[in-house]
């Protein structure tokens, strides 16, 4: 079996990546936390400035709510505490974690500066949200020399500098293995990665950790029986375009391949930011409507966070519904869009009533068994 398509030849492209970021933020202004378990989530308030020592400060086994860990340092993770994950559930697996609130302007700040210290080095820089960037290392002095390993020593060693923070980058010949290339070595590692690594190094890992295939889909593929990169590269191409469709098969299948042309894009103001989920069973408007309206604002909470996570205020708000599974995604219904949320429509309390009289109108109209639901809050 040949590859789809032979990769350009002498493309070097970075991502990088900061290590545990709010974190590792919030351990420059604590210096005293170094080295602890510190999960960044919540509400609370912060101790008064002045204060020192770490008594001062809240420790996860006292906390009760419903908030979420937003980001953990690596001592924390030690413990089996990562994003996303319930901070009552993290209180359980590390009690004695010291809790500290979010203050996105901080990280917004510091976001600045390492970008900032990145287009010193190196002319073409994709910025992609608060924490990650790609670099055209073709077209920045020095970024073919040891595979990228020069520049990207240069550009980590700048960053620490100038910050005090460490990231981690991958250079390869794409920004689909640079992606994953970037947390071969976390925290503060570089990963080089050749065409001619494919085999060893990209086709043992899962396929989720392809940028792109998300928990249902490599979960579809699991029940497929392919776990791994290499089992997905061994598949015809047709049989992946008949279980996921056209676009989704192809790309999946030039994806294990290896295979990705997309340009490091200098600009890259989003048109639009959404969020998605599948039901794992078919849906009725009516009988089903608490649990939609349920699953629904989870959505808005979470894009109205991607949102702000961004400094992104949106203007237009819309929600699609789609009836059908992945062979026949095309055959979209419900389709509306809501242009009155001006003046905050990125503030999360507006986002969520928005979507939610949107998502009502819908319902309204009277269709029966979506299996997919998506929320796309357009800013224009
Ligand atoms: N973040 C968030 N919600 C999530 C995941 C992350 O708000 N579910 C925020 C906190 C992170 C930042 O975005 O600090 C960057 O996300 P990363 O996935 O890069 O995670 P970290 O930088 O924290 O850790 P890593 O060292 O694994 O990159
Ligand atoms: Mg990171």
């Amino acid at each position: 079996m040949n590859a789809p398509h032979p990769m350009p030849a002498n493309r070097r492209i970075a991502h990088l990546d900061m290590d545990a970021f709010y974190a590792s933020v919030e351990l420059l202004r604590y210096p005293e936390l170094r080295g602890l378990p510190v999960v960044i989530g919540g509400s609370h308030r912060r101790p008064a400035p002045g204060a020192s020592g770490r008594e001062q400060h809240a420790r996860l086994r006292d906390y009760a709510g419903r908030g979420v860990v937003t980001t953990a340092t690596y001592a924390a993770r030690e413990f089996g505490v990562h994003s996303a994950m319930g901070l009552m559930q993290a209180a359980r697996l590390c009690p004695q974690a010291v809790l500290l609130p979010v203050d996105f302007d901080e990280y917004r700040r510091y976001s600045r500066l390492f970008k900032a210290v990145i287009a010193e080095l190196a002319p073409v820089v994709e910025d992609r949200g608060v924490d990650e960037v790609y670099i055209d290392f073709g077209a920045a002095a020095g970024g073919q020399e040891q595979g990228g390993r020069a520049l990207a020593l240069t550009i980590q060693g700048a960053i620490y500098e100038r910050t005090g923070l460490t990231c981690s980058i991958g250079v390869a010949p794409n920004k689909l293995i640079a992606k994953m290339a970037s947390e071969f070595q976390k925290p503060n590692g570089i990963s080089i990665v050749y065409e001619s690594d494919l085999a060893e190094r990209i086709w043992p890992l899962p396929c989720r950790r392809i940028h792109g295939i998300g928990p249902r889909m490599s979960e579809r593929l699991e029940q497929l029986g392919i776990g791994s990169i290499g089992e997905l590269a061994r598949c015809e191409r047709d049989w992946l375009v008949q279980q996921f469709g056209r676009s989704n098969g192809s790309w999946m299948y030039e994806a294990a391949w290896g295979w990705d042309d997309r340009p490091v894009v200098t600009e890259s103001e989003p048109v639009s930011m959404s969020r998605e989920t599948t039901f794992e069973r078919d849906m009725h408007a009516v009988r089903d409507r608490e649990e939609l309206r349920e699953r629904f604002t989870t959505l808005c909470e979470q894009l109205a966070a991607d949102l702000q996570r961004h400094g992104y205020v949106g203007k237009t708000i819309g929600v699609k519904l789609r009836y059908d599974n992945f062979q026949r995604q095309g055959r979209r219904a419900g389709a509306q869009r809501c242009g009155g949320a001006h003046g905050g429509a990125g503030a999360a309390g507006g986002a969520v009533a928005v979507l939610a009289a949107v998502l009502t109108a819908v319902l309204a109209a009277g269709r029966g068994g979506p299996n997919r639901l998506d929320a796309h809050l357009a800013a224009h």
